[in-house]
């Protein structure tokens, strides 16, 4: 008894200061992952295009519309949104438990390439750069009549998505969403305290201590974060203070296509797979009236692949009743993912 703390050999809690929660970290229960059997997942072939996807070139989609040929990226309003622009609102509530507010939106598709089986690892990087600057320029538009724009891509079956032609989604919001709502408050109270950005500070302190760092350059950092709960949950944060996406300059962009690459290929290289995730953008809220200083622009990537190609991460019982649980500490993620190649496994000699 009283041995010393080793983080990963000894169960802990960390705290993660951009939603206020804590998560269990037992790295005793990881120790055999690595020596197993590391299968690799049955990989369906994707036909570069297909007239029956609603996704592709040319193809007629749900509505009846149909696709222009497209030859880059490509936007189109989503025929089954959650959110619609004119809808009543609710009656206002005098009662404190029965509480709504009116919810008003757009959602929109993004088809990312005009492939079906290129996915952003295979992209050239001119072409993840298209990607970005469709990003930016879609931000720019719904930001004249939303406060929140929520692009986020699931990737892979496993994550719910229902087409494999690589696309994303953009969901712009009257309201904060609950996510958004923790760090923007979070980010507040730390920036009002220390007089700096939380996340500008915490990247700092990551490049300095190097361990949870997949991979860098001149602008971005991305590193497997100190209270990640996905297996190989990472976030991608520019290095000098940025609040949104639409801040970014041509070097910044360029550069981020650079990284976007070489941590995509690292996820594809970990089991041999398209990597499956969800992953999605927090900058600042879009309100020209509020101070944002508190806030710093970054993706986070949530895979929830555990150790193979088809053992994923359940959260389920204990995180769902309780808090978030993982075996593997961040820092071993970081490392296992920072020594992969950076060159495809599909792109090898
Ligand atoms: P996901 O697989 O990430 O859910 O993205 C596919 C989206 O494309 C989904 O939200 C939309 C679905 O509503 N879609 C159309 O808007 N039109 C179609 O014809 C098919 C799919």
């Amino acid at each position: 008894m009283n041995s010393r703390f080793c983080a990963e050999e000894h169960q802990h809690i960390r705290y993660n200061p951009l939603n206020d929660k804590w998560i269990l970290v037992s790295p005793h229960r990881a120790k055999r992952p690595w020596k197993g059997q590391v299968e690799k997942a049955f990989e369906t072939d994707i036909p570069e295009h297909d007239f029956k996807n609603p996704l592709c070139p040319g193809a007629t989609r749900a509505n009846g519309e149909v696709n222009s040929f497209y030859e880059s990226t490509y936007v189109f309003p989503n025929d089954f949104p959650a959110l619609l622009e004119n809808v009543p609102e609710p009656d206002p509530s005098s009662h404190p438990l029965f509480q709504a507010q009116a919810a008003k939106g757009e959602c929109r598709v993004m088809c990312f390439h005009p492939k079906s089986n290129v996915t952003l690892p295979l992209m050239k990087n001119e072409e993840i750069l298209e990607v970005i600057n469709t990003w930016i320029k879609e931000m720019l538009e719904l930001r004249t009549k939303y406060k929140w724009i929520q692009i986020f891509e699931n990737k892979g079956e496993v994550m719910g998505c229902s087409n494999p032609h690589p696309h994303c989604q953009i969901w712009a919001s009257s309201f904060l969403p609950d996510e958004p709502r923790a760090e923007d408050s979070q980010q507040l109270k730390y920036f009002q305290k220390n007089n700096q950005p939380l996340l500008l500070n915490y990247i700092n302190e990551e490049i300095e201590r190097k361990v949870r760092i997949v991979v860098m350059n001149d602008h971005w950092v991305a590193l497997v974060p100190y209270w990640a709960v996905w297996p190989f949950e990472t976030m991608l944060l520019p290095r000098r203070h940025v609040l949104r996406l639409t801040d970014l300059n041509e070097e910044e962009k360029s550069s981020l296509a650079e990284i976007m690459k070489k941590l995509l290929t690292k996820y594809d290289n970990l089991f041999e797979t398209s990597f499956p995730y969800s992953m999605g953008w927090h900058g600042a809220p879009e309100d020209k009236e509020s101070d944002y200083s508190h806030w710093q622009l970054h993706a986070s990537y949530y895979p929830p692949l555990l150790r193979s190609a088809s053992v994923k991460k359940f959260m389920v019982g204990y995180e769902m009743l309780a808090q978030a649980q993982r075996d593997l500490t961040a820092e071993q993620a970081a490392e296992k993912l920072r020594l992969l190649p950076d060159v495809h496994y599909k792109l090898r000699e």
